[in-house]
């Protein structure tokens, strides 16, 4: 078969592609080709391999691109974002040095219920084009696929808006979008003192929400003074019935039992584990739950990290996300978490490009379409302007990201967008 496109000259090709773990611990088992190859036809990968290209690959009509010596991996996933809503926060920026708690400030009606009132006022129209405008920036991070919750509505009408926002952007937008109903998010102001009133609420969206086929996911903030276990545990299983697939935010900021629960329900990630317990990592790993991590948000909260090291030990396995939104992670760029994650997490350079392609390609339940360079799957991959892995991560906190490409087109050509 020909080819419509060949990188060649790739000084360190990761493909992503999993192989045999040394040990239990081993988060290091990923291919990485040296002097690699990449053949491209109708947007998947036709062809990988080290060294020269094969001729019969090639015609008058293929494209060759020579990589010069630069480093390629396949595109990041983001499997964690906020990404639909309207407003921001930096308001309760001076409260938070002074150190009141996140949960003090959603308490006092801030937080995601000030984000829920813009988000309730704006149209449709208005989140769509703020939410794009993000997506951009993340494609020039290298992102190609972002996982998008709602969360933001708290109320039939609002949700679904959030949603159907979600299902143009995929629809209009290079990069893919997973969406995720996240009704239960908070309790909105209009159900404060009737938790169980806004759950038999949530409990309709759902139905909902699956009639009109808007989210794949049910995700769930399992949290101190927002959702406790048991709550979380009805709504889970009623999504479950609902056949959605599972998700939630464990552990967060108080050890609740959100990583156990995860675990028992089913769930396919939890996310945060900032206050997990050893139990909970027994959990995670006995029920093969991911541990999607986020780390910039307990960088931005001034938080301790997820015990990382810990699960990985214990054989969890660990994918990385920004959690953008506009409270606790305002932060669209994945290669600042992924700079943490090496800085402050101690996870090796090989083990961050895991968690962010082929482990988060778990998590959005896609890892048979990307996450790797594989021939059959999504030729999404991304090219970087250094000459070797181990520099993203030492020089820190610039977009090393020089293209992108999407399901064979590309779509960031020296940094700029050119779709
Ligand atoms: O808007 O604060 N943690 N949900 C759970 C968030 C953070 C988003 C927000
Ligand atoms: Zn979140």
């Amino acid at each position: 078969m020909i080819a419509d496109l060949i990188l060649y000259n790739i000084g360190t090709l990761v493909t992503g592609k999993e192989l045999e773990k040394k040990d239990e611990k081993d988060m290091e088992n990923i291919e990485v080709l040296e002097n690699g190859y990449l053949a491209i036809k109708d947007g998947k990968i036709l062809s990988v391999g080290e060294g020269e290209y094969p001729k019969e690959l090639q015609n008058e009509k293929t494209e060759l691109i020579d990589v010069n010596g630069k480093v390629i991996t396949p595109g990041i996933i983001d499997s964690h974002t906020h990404l639909v809503h309207y407003g921001s926060r930096e308001n309760e920026l001076p409260l938070k040095i002074k150190g009141v708690p996140y949960l003090e400030i959603l308490k006092q009606g801030g937080g995601i219920l000030s984000t829920v009132r813009n988000t309730r006022k704006a149209t449709e129209k208005e989140l769509y084009d703020k939410a794009y405008d993000v997506l951009n920036r993340m494609a020039k991070f290298g992102v190609t696929t972002v996982e998008s919750k709602s969360g933001y509505g708290l109320d039939l009408e609002n949700e679904l808006k959030q949603l159907e926002v979600n299902k143009k952007l995929n629809e209009n937008h290079p990069l893919d979008l997973v969406s995720t109903f996240l009704g239960a998010h908070a309790v909105p102001e209009e159900y404060i003192g009737n938790t169980k009133g806004y759950i038999d609420e949530v409990i309709k969206m759902l139905k909902v929400v699956k009639e009109k086929d808007l989210a794949e996911f049910c995700d769930i903030f399992c949290e101190d003074s927002v959702f406790d276990v048991a709550e979380s545990r009805h709504i889970l299983n009623e999504a479950k019935k609902e056949g959605f697939k599972l998700r939630i935010h464990a552990d967060e900021i108080v050890s609740l039992g959100g990583a156990e629960l995860a675990g028992e329900i089913g769930a396919v990630s939890a996310e945060h584990l900032m206050a997990v317990s050893d139990e909970g990592i027994k959990e995670l790993a006995k029920n093969n739950v991911i541990a999607n991590i986020l780390p910039a948000t307990s960088f931005n909260l001034g938080k301790n990290y997820a015990p990382v090291r810990k699960m990985i030990n214990e054989g969890v396995t660990v994918a990385l996300s920004t959690d953008y939104n506009p409270g606790s992670c305002p932060c669209e760029n994945i290669q600042l978490v992924m700079n943490i994650a090496s800085a402050q997490i101690k996870m090796t350079p090989i083990e961050i490009i895991k968690a962010t392609t082929i482990n988060a390609a778990k998590v959005v339940c896609r890892e048979n379409e990307i996450g790797s360079l594989e021939v059959g799957k999504k030729a999404d991959l991304v090219i970087y302007d250094v000459n070797n892995l181990n520099y993203i991560f030492y020089n820190i906190g610039i977009n090393h990201v020089n293209d992108v490409f999407k399901e064979g087109k590309q779509i960031v050509k020296n940094k700029e967008l050119c779709f």
